[in-house]
């Protein structure tokens, strides 16, 4: 296309948004808010149309119904945010894109992506001299329309044209943007993919500790009370704020609380699971996230849950409790722990993914960007941040006021484990956190008789503790020694 005309007129939109579902039109409205003009497109015009009827008296919208109109209503460089369902959806979007754009323009996809599509993509649009970064956005509807936390990535000079365009309406953490360049190409996706991952741990411990204490016979009001104590503490986060909201739901129909009405299968849209796969690839252990996407898939298979109540006994998930406020107190160290290492896990996969990848990503910088819009923002996080800050930390249960906390922690967790398990009530996540927990500290793994195992039937050798290099015994012959690598 030709020259849209004068750069930075005021004719001109600052910011075009391309899809106009729920979080499209919320942060074109966040933007507009903010006092950006802003253009707007969907695939299909009634979609836009409604936006504009219900929010249009909001701020100076520019909506077009063709996408190459849509473009040239845009200043130069263009800055185009797509917000379209994930995957085919983006592609599709940004092969009509491609051929209107000029060299410079900025593509932004907002979505879920899997990080190596926005890899994939960023290389492909950087062969037509465009820039295209993958920014995660988190925060929800809400997040999108009044402050997310947004993590974009891709090549650095896009940062100055349009970061202080995002900072602005990202969230804010004491006067701080929760928006930070976060890396190259796909880093920025990857980050909030864990961010994601985080967040399925997160509630699946919130789900066992509710259990635990449901167990114990509190009544789903107390357990409520319990939650909004805990928020005012360490504990103080998102999550836990409304998880007393939702527990002190009545259902409409029956007055009873709205979670015993609820279907008890959690569904899943995937990036717990890319999480995981992930971290099986880089080979970083993150079973709280393992086990809190398990416990998704556990809960929605029906056929194993059918067979197993029919065939399986054991204890009837009933906690005796001699203390009541002991048994909040641990249910709040093990919540409170498990969460640690969720995060230390979560926090060493983007290391590990920053060093495969060369992102260089600043791990105490991302932490911030976390603390306030998001999801998992929680009062912890400034701490971790800081702590990241001050020091290299190989993982951050090493930190020196994190690990004396888990040690204070680490009774009450390991009680609610011990009476959770004796009850029958599963708890995979609280003892996931707490196994890996041990593993790190732990001076002398039993993996030595696994290496002994696999040396015995692949020859696969094994290292000594008292000399360099690698051995095989002669298991089938004189069961001498010898050594492999020399
Ligand atoms: P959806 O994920 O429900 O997608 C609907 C939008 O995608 C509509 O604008 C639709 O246009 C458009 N679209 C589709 Br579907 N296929 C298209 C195609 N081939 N070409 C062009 N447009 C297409 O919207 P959302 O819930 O607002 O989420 C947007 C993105 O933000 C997703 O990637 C999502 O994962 C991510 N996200 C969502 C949340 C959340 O809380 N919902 C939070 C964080 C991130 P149409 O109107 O013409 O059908």
């Amino acid at each position: 296309m030709g020259d849209a005309g004068p750069m930075n007129s005021a004719d001109l939109a600052q910011v075009g948004v391309v899809g106009m579902a729920v979080m499209g039109s919320n942060l074109a409205r966040n933007f507009a808010s903010k006092g950006f003009r802003v253009a707007l497109y969907n695939r299909t015009w009634a979609r836009t149309q409604e936006v504009i009827d219900q929010h249009g008296s909001e701020g100076d919208f520019r909506a077009s119904e063709k996408l190459e109109d849509f473009v040239a209503s845009l200043e130069r460089p263009r800055r185009i945010i797509i917000m379209v369902k994930a995957g085919a959806g983006t592609d599709a979007v940004i092969q009509q894109l491609t051929p209107l754009l000029e060299e410079g323009d900025i593509i932004v996809d907002g979505g879920n992506a899997d990080f190596h599509d926005t890899r994939r993509r960023e290389h492909e649009l950087a062969e037509h001299k465009l820039h295209f970064v993958g920014a995660g956005i988190s925060g929800g509807e809400e997040g999108a329309l009044n402050g997310p936390s947004i993590m974009p990535g891709g090549p650095k000079d896009f940062y100055p044209v349009l970061g202080p365009m995002l900072e602005k309406i990202s969230a804010h953490y004491e006067g701080e943007p929760c928006c930070t360049y976060i890396g190259p190409d796909g880093a920025g996706h990857f980050v909030k993919m864990v961010h994601n991952g985080i967040e399925y741990a997160d509630m699946q411990f919130i789900a066992e500790a509710y259990d635990v204490l449901k167990a114990a016979g509190l009544s789903t009001a107390e357990i409520s009370d319990a939650f909004r104590q805990w928020n005012t503490g360490d504990l103080d986060s998102f999550l836990i704020e409304i998880t007393s909201i939702v527990l002190d739901q009545t259902d409409p129909r029956t007055g009873q609380p709205l979670v015993d009405i609820i279907v008890d299968q959690a569904e899943q849209k995937g990036t717990g699971r890319w999480t995981v796969q992930n971290a099986l690839e880089l080979g970083v252990p993150v079973n709280t996230i393992a086990e809190a996407v398990f416990a998704r898939s556990t809960s929605g298979h029906e056929a194993l849950r059918k067979a197993g109540q029919a065939a399986l006994q054991g204890p009837d998930r009933s906690i005796a409790v001699e203390d009541r406020q002991q048994l909040l107190s641990d249910v709040r160290d093990a919540l409170w722990a498990a969460k640690v290492v969720a995060y230390a896990q979560g926090l060493d996969e983007i290391r590990t993914g920053s060093d495969e990848f060369d992102w260089n990503i600043d791990i105490s910088a991302v932490v911030k960007i976390w603390r306030a819009g998001c999801i998992i923002r929680a009062k912890l996080l400034d701490r971790i941040s800081n702590e990241y800050a001050a020091q290299n930390l190989a993982t951050l249960l090493e930190a020196p006021s994190v690990a004396a906390d888990l040690d204070s922690a680490q009774t009450g967790w390991r009680r609610v484990i011990g009476l959770a398990t004796a009850a029958g009530v599963p708890v995979p996540g609280f003892s996931a956190a707490l196994a890996y927990y041990d593993s790190a500290r732990d001076p002398r793994l039993p993996a030595a008789l696994v290496q002994g195992l696999r040396d015995y039937f692949g020859a696969h050798t094994y290292r000594r503790v008292d000399d360099a290099g690698s051995y095989h015994i002669e298991w089938s012959g004189d069961r001498s020694e010898t050594r492999t690598d020399a």
